[in-house]
């Protein structure tokens, strides 16, 4: 009998490329975004309803999350994986000029979003000792100048996951914090409020990973023996290291 993973924010790049990974390894997946079109595209090209479900709904908002899994039909209740992709960053500014709407929009999607569908599904996940998989970054755990609140939303995301653990492992189930790098998709378009040339200006020359580099990485974390979790990794392309702390000097005459 097939195993079933929601998928969140699989409009686009991680969450896409995740979702077909798991299908074409015989899983079920339930896809949720906010853009229809784009699930019900994505549906079908996974195999349609026999294979794969989407709903819609806006993940910062606790009555549509609730009412989406309210809504599964009996067939994809039984939740064995939840991949929590769904999130974004808004901007690079400083955090003295950038928006504080941006920063709230992030914590709304990067942290209450993904606690609520954590919460809301837990009962169903512990039951059937299944897995968490939640999507920070290598920005959890590196600051760098303009990841301000992404980062620290990431950096809950990776302590959340860790939390989670502790509470859980008497129960069966899994729980990882996967960290991404330099990734590209969609993601960075939203980043730059859909700047391309600001785009291609980032990967140009660093070969970054692609999501279908993520997507293999979390079905790996899924596919090893139950008894085994991975806690945390991060992932970054080889192209990306670290640079020396920056060492801000005053004018002297
Ligand atoms: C995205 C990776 O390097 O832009 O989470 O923070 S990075």
């Amino acid at each position: 009998m097939s195993k079933t993973a929601l998928i969140t924010g699989a409009t686009a790049g991680f969450g896409e490329a995740i979702a077909r990974r798991f299908v074409a390894e015989g899983w079920n997946v339930i896809v949720t975004g906010r853009r229809k079109d784009r699930l019900d595209q994505l549906v079908l090209e996974l195999g349609g309803e026999a294979r794969a479900i989407g709903i819609c709904f806006d993940i910062r908002d606790e009555a549509a999350t609730r009412a989406a899994l309210g809504s599964l039909p009996l067939e994809f209740q039984a939740i064995d994986a939840l991949i929590n992709n769904a999130g974004l960053a808004l901007g690079t500014g400083m955090a003295d000029t950038c928006d504080l709407a941006e920063w709230k929009t992030m914590i709304d999607t990067n942290i209450t979003g993904l606690v609520t569908i954590t919460r809301l599904l837990l009962e169903t996940l512990v039951a059937r000792r299944g897995l968490v998989v939640n999507l920070a970054s290598i920005a959890a755990n590196w600051p760098y100048p303009g990841g301000n609140v992404y980062g620290a939303s990431k950096a809950f995301v990776r302590q959340f996951s860790l939390g989670l653990r502790s509470d859980l492992s008497s129960k069966g189930i899994r729980v990882t914090s996967i960290e991404p790098g330099l990734s590209e998709s969609e993601f960075t378009l939203v980043r730059t409020g859909g700047d391309q040339a600001s785009y291609d200006r980032l990967y140009q020359g660093a070969n970054p990973l692609q999501p279908e580099d993520i997507a293999e990485t979390i079905y790996w974390v899924s596919s090893l023996p139950a008894h085994v979790n991975i806690n945390s990794l991060e992932v970054m392309p080889v192209s990306q290291s670290w640079a020396p702390f920056q060492v801000h000097r005053e004018q002297t005459a």
